[in-house]
Order: structure tokens, then sequence, then C-alpha cells
């Protein structure tokens, strides 16, 4: 069997956070860097990009994503659910344009965007405790960079 393991020595990782929502964003950037630190990655090979809102993240993380300095891309955001059709625009074509972003690179573009109806779920999901949605999605790309890595091109 086939399995990343999830370590960060010797990998590069980029994070693109939005800059909507940040008091929640910046507890998921909290939990993602935490989380690269912890599995051993050195600060100097992460670099942290930050946009307006979710809505932008596909471009940057394609910018990134494209250069071909990273293993992995982690896209960071919040999209809070109002009364209108804004937020099924935004965290659709977030999702679509990041998933795109992936499959054109061949670069893991994780999903650490956090679409919830209420702020309460949002909170929750971004606690500085276990279960940090931010801690999660770096893990996950940690995994992913490894096994692109066995994988082979
Ligand atoms: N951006 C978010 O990241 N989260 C939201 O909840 C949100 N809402 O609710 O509007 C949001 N809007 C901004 C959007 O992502 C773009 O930055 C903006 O439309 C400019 O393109």
């Amino acid at each position: 069997m086939l399995e990343g393991e999830v370590v960060a020595r010797g990998r590069k990782v980029a994070i693109v956070a939005a800059r909507f929502n940040d008091f929640i964003v910046s507890s998921l950037l909290k939990g993602a860097t935490s989380a690269w630190l912890e599995r051993g990655g050195a600060a100097e090979d992460l670099l942290i990009a930050r946009v307006p809102g979710a809505f932008e993240l596909p471009v940057a993380a394609r910018r990134l994503a494209a250069g071909g300095r990273y293993d992995a891309v982690v896209a960071l955001g919040c999209v809070i659910r109002g009364g209108t059709p804004h937020f099924e625009y935004i965290s659709n074509e977030c999702a679509r344009g990041l998933q795109q972003v992936g499959l054109d690179t061949g670069v893991p573009v994780i999903f650490g965007v956090l679409t919830v109806d209420t702020v309460e779920q949002a909170i929750e999901r971004a606690a500085v405790s276990a279960g940090n949605k931010g801690g999660e999605a770096m893990e996950a790309a940690l995994e992913m960079a490894g096994l692109m890595a066995r994988l082979g091109s």
C-alpha cells in the first residue's frame, strides 16, 4: 500500500489565506503554521500569501502551484452563509477553482475553507485546540506531498 507520510522536513508548502472573516481565518492560519512546525518544517520553507476573500483564493493558488516551487498549496478561508445567494456563488466557485488548480498543475491543493451556516460553527472549527481545520488542512497537504513524491511523475 502506498501512503504519504505526514512529514514537513525537506518540504516546501505555500499557504494562501483570505483576509475576509479574519477573526476566524487567523486561527486557521495559526493551526496550519503550528502543524507545519510540529511536523518538522522549517520557517523559511513555508510561504504565506494573503488575498482579500475566498473568491480570490484559486487564482493565487494557481500562481503558487504553477511556479513549481511548492510541494502543496493550502487554501484557508471562511465563508459564512448570509441571507443571499452570495454564499453559494463564493463557496462553489472557490471549491471548484481550487480543485481545478490541483488538477491542472498536479500540485495538491488543499481545501481548508470553512463553509458554514453560523459564526458559532466557524468558531468551533477554528478552535486553537484539537480539531482546528487549518491544522488538519496542513496535515492533508503534507500527506499528499509525501504521496505524490512516492508516486513519481
Ligand atoms: N469572502 C469570504 O472569504 N467569506 C465570506 O463570507 C464572504 N462574504 O460573505 O461575502 C466573502 N466575500 C468576498 C469575496 O470573497 C471577494 O473577496 C469579493 O467578492 C471580491 O471579489
